[in-house]
């Protein structure tokens, strides 16, 4: 029970990484503020987490609200507030690749990556940082970051500056909220198979190139994640601040 009580939000939680986190987070006995675009589409698999969590006798409410919007991280502080009194973890996970060559890339698919996957974490830690220097009792900030932040993707040159942005955001904010006691890193997942790289992967010769660069021997999934994230969000990690934890099988160090 290493999050007994606590309450998280997590954004991007109806599938894949996000997911997984929100159980693992119940699991260890938080309850958890499921934040998600808000399409009709997604609302079937928020309702099953949401069944799922309370199954383990943890408590969830959903907010739709798109990540990119300035204001989603303060209806999700409200949710949490109002559902199960604060905030103690704000997870930041939602994202997207949309795959594409940089040299035709459309000015409309490089706004939406960068607002969806940056502008919007903004604020939303902003709201989160603020809920819990009010609360007066610290709190931990995890962006899901990538190993997209220190390497780069032919295909993925409107994403990994959001990546490496979301690092530096938990870099700058792990000395600007220092002093509250709030501990806030960054998550670099490696290759984890999930719908954001599902067409990605489909192509047999890729998805072997990044299993082969991967000394673990596989690729990820997201329950990978799951136990990286409950640890940052937990007082097993409550020295750990600015830092970077790669979870990515090996893939990173892998050059020869
Ligand atoms: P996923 O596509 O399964 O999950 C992405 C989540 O973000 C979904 O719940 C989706 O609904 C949500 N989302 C997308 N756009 C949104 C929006 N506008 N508003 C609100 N929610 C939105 O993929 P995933 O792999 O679980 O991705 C989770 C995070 O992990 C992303 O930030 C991604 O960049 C990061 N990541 C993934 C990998 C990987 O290999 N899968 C590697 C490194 C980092
Ligand atoms: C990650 C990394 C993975 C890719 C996903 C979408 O940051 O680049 O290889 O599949 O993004």
């Amino acid at each position: 029970m290493l999050l007994n009580d606590k309450s998280v939000i997590i954004t991007g939680a109806s599938r894949g990484i996000g997911r997984a986190a929100a159980l693992e987070c119940a699991r260890q006995g938080a309850n958890v503020v499921i934040g998600y675009s808000g399409s009709a589409s997604s609302r079937p698999a928020v309702d099953e987490l949401i069944a799922e969590i309370e199954a383990l006798g943890r408590r969830a409410c959903a907010v739709g609200a798109p990540a990119g919007d300035a204001d989603t991280g303060d209806k999700l502080v409200e949710a949490a507030v109002e559902h199960f009194g604060g905030v103690d973890v704000f997870v930041n996970n939602a994202g997207i690749c949309p795959f594409h060559a940089f040299l035709d890339m459309p000015k409309e698919l490089y706004l939406e990556t960068v607002n969806t996957n940056l502008n919007g974490a903004f604020f939303a830690v902003q709201a989160a940082a603020n809920q819990m220097k009010r609360q007066g009792r610290g709190g931990a900030i995890i962006a899901v970051s990538s190993i997209s932040a220190l390497v780069g993707g032919g295909m993925q040159t409107h994403y990994t500056p959001t990546k490496a942005g979301l690092l530096s955001l938990m870099q700058s904010c792990a000395i600007a909220l220092g002093p509250y006691g709030i501990r806030c890193n960054a998550l670099l997942p490696g290759t984890i198979e999930t719908d954001i790289n599902k067409d990605d992967l489909a192509d047999a010769e890729k998805r072997e190139y990044m299993v082969s660069r991967t000394p673990l021997g596989r690729l990820g999934r997201p329950d990978d994640l799951a136990g990286p994230i409950a640890f940052l969000a937990s007082d097993m990690s409550q020295y750990v601040t600015g830092a970077s934890l790669l979870v990515d099988g090996g893939m990173f160090v892998n050059l020869q």
